[in-house]
């Protein structure tokens, strides 16, 4: 029968953008000052062409406590907390960063940005020259296409702070909002498949409708987001949902769907994802495969970003 692992590789044609573990290796080894000033050096080049959302208040109020201890420091002290993040330094400012959900650490960061160019908060040093492997790496991010580009800006503030539980602690995460009503709910288009399962797994998750979005899963299923290792189970995909995953956009285009052994469907689907960061002016090239057993229930689904346009069409198996 199938396992987790054999189920991870269903489809195995997909080619996912290993750019970015890649470059995100990369980052990791430069020095904390050049860690930052690359991140500014690629957040100023991509507002030229794309805005990004301010965060609601709801996020905000999570780090509010945190940004106005660093609103209140000189310019070193500013800096060194912004170098202590880079660095996973064992501080308190640190230790609580790690306890936020992506969405706060990403919202705590866009209003040191804000700061930062309003002259609030300490800048990059003007003049401030990247080492000769800090300059490549930048330059890395330059050439990836856009949705690449922020999903390594966001693995770059996610791997920041210090985690003495690695990931096992209490998290914070902004609330729940309600679910889209039932009236104002799209449905979504899949050429070439038919399957309420999948229909259904997009279209909640659309309306932010995460109680009935868990019930399409087996209770060992599994849910594998990008680069990541697959989360498993309801209790914790469901949770992940909710710190996760509001407010996104699936746009799912076309699929391919087979009988595989025991009774189960493996079916590809392929499109776009956007998130409330950017709205539309991001979409993100993605693959979903899903393994559904002979009830229809989920057992695995993974999510890819995928290489590069191309593969929205490939759907060998
Ligand atoms: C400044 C300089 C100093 C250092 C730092 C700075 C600030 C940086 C800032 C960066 C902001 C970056 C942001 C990035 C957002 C990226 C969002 C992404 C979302 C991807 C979502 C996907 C969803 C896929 C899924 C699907 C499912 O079916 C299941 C769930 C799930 C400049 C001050 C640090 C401010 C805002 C990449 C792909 C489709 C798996 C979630
Ligand atoms: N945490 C997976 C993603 O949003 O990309
Ligand atoms: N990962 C959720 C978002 O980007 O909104
Ligand atoms: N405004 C960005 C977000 O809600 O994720």
């Amino acid at each position: 029968m199938f396992t987790l692992d054999k189920a991870s590789q269903i489809f195995p044609g997909t080619l996912s953008a290993d750019v970015v573990p890649a470059v995100t290796a990369r980052f990791r080894l430069l020095s904390a000052e050049d860690q930052l000033a690359l991140i500014w050096y690629a957040y100023l080049e991509m507002g030229t062409t794309i805005t990004i959302a301010a965060p609601g208040a709801a996020r905000m109020q999570f780090a509010e406590p945190v940004l106005n201890q660093i609103k209140a420091m000189n310019f070193a002290q500013q800096s060194q907390v912004m170098c202590d993040l880079a660095n996973s330094s064992d501080t308190e400012i640190c230790r609580t960063y790690s306890t936020w959900s992506v969405n706060i650490k990403l919202g705590f960061w866009y209003q040191l940005g804000q700061w930062m160019a309003a002259g609030l908060v300490a800048p990059i040093p003007e003049g401030y020259k990247l080492s000769a492997n800090a300059a490549a790496v930048l330059s890395s991010v330059k050439g990836v296409e856009q949705g690449q580009q922020i999903t390594l800006l966001r693995n770059f503030v996610v791997d920041m702070g210090y985690d003495p539980a690695k990931g096992e602690g209490q998290r914070v995460m902004e609330p729940v909002a309600a679910p889209t009503p039932e009236e104002l709910r799209k449905k979504v288009f899949i050429e070439g498949v038919i399957n309420t399962t999948v229909n259904n797994y997009m279209n909640l998750l659309n309306a932010n409708d995460f109680d009935n979005l868990i019930q399409l899963f087996l209770p060992d299923g599994a849910l594998q987001p990008p680069f990541q290792k697959p989360i498993v189970g309801t209790e914790a995909i469901l949770r992940f949902f909710r710190e996760d995953c509001q407010n996104l956009q699936l746009l799912p285009e076309r699929g391919y769907a087979e009988p595989t052994e025991g009774g189960f469907n493996q079916i590809k689907v392929t499109g776009k994802v956007q998130t409330p960061w950017f709205g539309a002016g991001i979409g993100m090239n993605v693959a979903w495969r899903f393994l559904l057993n002979p009830e229809g229930k989920i057992y695995f689904v993974a999510i890819d970003l995928l290489a590069s346009p191309a593969e929205l069409l490939k759907f060998a198996r």
